[in-house]
């Protein structure tokens, strides 16, 4: 009975530590930037797209740009922009986004982001995954992306909605033995 109680306790210590590691700020500097918690969300079976959130700090004198981003995970990882479209949330490509000069940039759920697409695997929640986030100035620095529940401040991305999942997911259960 004491060694099951006991195994049972060091299962939870186990199970609560990615929990707790995830605590840490994650940052990684290059030049006067600091890249902070990457981080995207589990997916659902069959989803093709996610999205990647990260602050970046520029601590130096000149502004720098995000310029384009990559991952493991993905076919294609592009730097998108939400608003709003005749009343509708829409989200759109753009080229780059600007690092502020003594500022930051912070890539969240309802705001810029990258577009993770073509997801060649869904994301289980505290998995990493690496990618690279390049720079106009600092160049391409690699990330390591945390990835976080479902639920995690979900944005409300009408346009990536993809209807099928639920049924993928089903079919998915079945090769479980
Ligand atoms: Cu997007």
């Amino acid at each position: 009975m004491f060694t099951i109680a006991r195994i049972a306790a060091v299962t939870a210590c186990i199970a609560l530590a990615p929990g707790l590691a995830h605590a840490h700020e994650h940052i990684v500097k290059a030049g006067s930037l600091e890249i902070i918690h990457p981080w995207s969300r589990a997916t659902p079976g069959g989803a093709k797209v996610a999205a990647g959130y990260v602050t970046v700090e520029n601590k130096g004198a000149a502004p720098d740009r995000l310029i384009s981003a990559s991952a493991e995970i993905s076919d294609k990882a592009d730097i998108h922009e939400v608003g709003m479209k005749d009343g509708v949330m829409s989200m759109k490509r753009v080229d780059g986004i600007a690092v502020p000069a003594g500022g930051s940039l912070t890539l969240k759920p309802g705001s810029y982001h990258v577009m993770f697409t073509g997801l060649k695997r869904p994301l289980k929640e505290g998995e990493t995954f690496p990618g690279s986030l390049t720079f106009e100035k600092a160049g391409k620095i690699a990330v390591e992306y945390t990835v976080e529940g479902m639920g995690a401040a979900a944005p409300s991305m009408p346009g990536t909605a993809d209807p099928a999942a639920p049924m993928d997911h089903g079919g998915m259960e079945h090769m479980h033995h």
